[in-house]
């Protein structure tokens, strides 16, 4: 694993709101975090009390990926991966940050003809506002224009705000430039990337992803870190249950159980 950032790979993220590392994982890691993620993910979507987005009305967004939530909870080889001080380390350094806990992961598998992910901003959706808010999404196929590679409006995160903007349903693709029309002269960056490379995200940067145009999915695997001072802003978002209850806005989110402190100085 390449989890050694240069000062331009820093000043790169904090101008762009997004990082590539290219080679982040080598051939034999690559193979274990496949092999992790499609068991793993087999695994959940057979269970009727997992967290996925195949339950539910909303056809359109059902089409949109296949998404696994928690999965470090149900398999102890992704938790091995990625409950790792070095990843921590990495996400903190990037987002100035002085400690991380993991929010949650998911699996984001688009599938044969799946819908584009529509332009979005991450945090908002979250329990906790924060501009240190970082997210880790790993390529597990080579993504590419065609299969449905992300899509980041570069620097964007410098005026995002914390309201849900836009929409992940059918409004469409660029429902988000209607709450942010000055960002519609921003030329997107097509990420293409290689299976094993990976992307830090900003929880404030826009960004999107095609539709899969291919005969084959598009496998994705992906770390939401929030900063350990990360305080609760009243949604419950992906919490557990019973770390909401225990919660008043304002709060710190510190459940060592469920929101593991991944890396702190
Ligand atoms: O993988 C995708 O299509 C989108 C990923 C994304 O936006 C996210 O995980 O926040
Ligand atoms: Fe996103």
């Amino acid at each position: 694993m390449n989890t050694q950032p240069t000062s331009d790979q820093i000043e790169f993220y904090r101008e762009n709101g997004f990082l590539v590392i290219d080679d982040f994982l080598t051939g034999s890691e690559l193979s274990v975090w496949q092999d992790a993620v499609d068991e793993a993910v087999a695994e959940h979507v057979s269970r009727s009390d997992a967290f996925h987005n195949q339950k539910g009305e909303d056809g359109y967004y059902k089409n949109v990926f296949v998404q696994c939530v928690n999965l470090w909870k149900t398999s102890e080889q992704i938790k091995r991966l990625i409950l790792d001080p070095q990843l921590g380390k990495l996400a903190a350094d990037l987002a100035g940050t002085s400690g991380v806990r993991l929010y949650h992961d998911h699996a984001m598998v688009k599938q044969p003809w799946a819908n584009p992910t529509n332009f979005h901003i991450d945090n908002p959706y979250d329990p906790f506002y924060s501009h240190q808010a970082i997210m880790f999404w790993v390529a597990l196929d080579d993504t590419t224009v065609q299969n449905g590679c992300l899509y980041f409006l570069p620097g964007t995160h410098k005026t995002s705000g914390f309201e849900v903007g836009g929409s992940l349903g059918q409004a469409g693709v660029g429902e988000l430039f209607r709450e942010y029309p000055e960002w519609v002269e921003i030329e997107p960056y097509a990420a293409e990337m290689k299976a094993g490379a990976g992307v830090f995200i900003s929880g404030m940067v826009a960004h999107a992803a095609g539709p899969n145009m291919t005969t084959h999915p598009r496998r994705a695997f992906a770390m939401l870190f929030m900063p350990e001072d990360a305080t609760f802003n009243g949604k419950k978002s992906a919490l557990p249950d019973e770390v909401v209850a225990k919660l008043k806005v304002g709060n710190v989110l510190a459940d060592d159980e469920h929101l593991p402190l991944i890396f702190s100085y």
